[in-house]
């Protein structure tokens, strides 16, 4: 049984469509999320606390909205501007930008504390302790806090979405929905399905879907 690891029951409602009935339940645990400037090093890390959280296979799910016009801001913070500021503060300060282009990004990061084929190590500028634990072949252990004693392999699959910044529409879905359109549609205006074949989520778990199917 593969645990989908979230506070969020919105992600394993889009997740459960990918993956056949019965095989994946939802564990509520609140993995550290590191400070970075991108969502890959966060995955990775949450996937391998997860998996020593949960000693089965486990999926974690790290996503965020990046606005054009604010040099991708919230991205990797967007939980947290969403429980301070709100979506509407986020409309209305995304209302006096020239560019209200925006994309979702998520990123899936998979263990099963077996080996495979690992992504390389996701590295960005805030996080060099990663990168230096990561060492030259890219597969090493990525924590940067002394509790990942031995490397444990993880799989990343992204998946990327474009779309603008809108008055809040809709009472579909979770999060940011409502205020993200996509095709003259709101995320919010859309049912799960339609949300799935477009959304960056739904990209990430096909390419996640059809690897696993071959695990
Ligand atoms: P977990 O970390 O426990 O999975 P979370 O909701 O905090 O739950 P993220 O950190 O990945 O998940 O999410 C960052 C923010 O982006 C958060 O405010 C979500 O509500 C929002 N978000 C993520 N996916 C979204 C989606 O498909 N549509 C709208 N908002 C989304």
């Amino acid at each position: 049984m593969l645990r989908y690891v979230t506070t969020n029951p919105g992600k394993v409602r889009e997740a459960e469509r990918y993956l056949p009935d019965g095989s994946v339940e939802r564990l509520d645990f609140d993995y550290t999320e590191i400070q970075a400037d991108g969502l890959g090093p966060i995955a990775a890390r949450g996937a391998r606390e997860a998996y020593r959280h949960a000693d089965a296979p486990v999926l974690v799910d790290d996503a965020g909205l990046f606005v054009e016009g604010l040099d991708g801001f919230p991205g990797p913070y967007s939980s947290y501007v969403e429980d301070t500021l709100g979506i509407e503060r986020v409309h209305e300060i995304a209302a006096d930008l020239d560019d209200r282009r925006a994309a979702f990004r998520c990123v899936l990061g998979y263990c099963d504390g077996e080996g495979f084929a690992a992504s390389p190590d996701p590295v960005d500028r805030g996080d060099r302790d990663a990168a230096a634990a990561a060492g030259p072949d890219g597969e090493g252990d990525g924590g940067s806090d002394g509790t990942d004693a031995e490397p444990l392999p993880v799989k990343l699959f992204e998946g990327y979405v474009p779309g603008r910044i809108v008055a809040p529409r809709g009472d579909g879905g979770f999060g940011y929905d409502p205020i993200f359109e996509h095709d003259g549609e709101t995320f919010a205006e859309m049912d799960t399905d339609r949300k799935n074949a477009v959304s960056h989520r739904g990209r990430a778990l096909a390419k996640f879907a059809e690897w696993y199917a071959d695990r």
